[in-house]
């Protein structure tokens, strides 16, 4: 299955937290609001892996990664649409909290902070209600999506790990 990653970047002080979410302007997702990232050249093994996370938010959004926490590994599957079409796909989830420079709109993603609680649920990928206030309250995932037809989540296993 082709590997992917998912970067969220989180700016905390006092009074609130916010996610960093980017519209997906080309490709897969396209006017999705998603974390950034992209396909990992699985030859690298987890450097390649990290790798890619570093170079795909550079390259989506001109923002230079200092540091990265692993918190999710999800498996998206997609029975419904054929497999040469290579949708099906294991995504590698960060949460970002140390990076240097400014969030720029780019080509592929025009970026945006969210509140917590306005994250716009209804323009994301559907499973991302289903995860993404476990991995901001600091929990490890290990998941599997299947999705049908409509690109909706049609079941799935959430396993919360110590170690990922
Ligand atoms: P190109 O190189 O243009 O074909 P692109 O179509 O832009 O690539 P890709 O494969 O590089 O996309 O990256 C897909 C991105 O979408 C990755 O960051 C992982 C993310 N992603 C995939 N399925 C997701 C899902 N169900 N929920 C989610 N993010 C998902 O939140």
């Amino acid at each position: 299955m082709k590997k992917a990653t998912l970067c969220l970047l989180i700016k905390e002080n006092q009074e609130d937290r916010k996610i960093l979410l980017a519209m997906k302007k080309r490709g897969f997702g396209v006017g999705k609001w998603n974390g950034v990232g992209g396909k990992v050249d699985t030859e690298k093994g987890d450097m390649g892996i990290v790798d890619a996370a570093i170079r795909e938010t550079k390259e989506e959004i001109g923002v230079q990664i200092k540091e990265l926490e692993k918190v999710a590994i999800f498996n998206f599957y997609f029975p419904s649409v054929p497999k040469d079409k290579n949708w099906n796909q294991e995504v590698h989830v960060f949460l970002i909290r140390n990076w240097e420079g400014e969030p720029v709109e780019t080509e592929e993603m025009a970026p945006r902070w969210f509140k917590e609680s306005d994250i716009p649920f209804n323009k994301m990928w559907s499973d991302d209600k289903l995860w993404l206030s476990h991995v901001l309250s600091g929990k490890k995932l290990k998941a599997d999506f299947i999705f049908n037809e409509e690109q909706e989540v049609d079941r799935h296993n959430i396993k919360f790990v110590k170690e990922i």
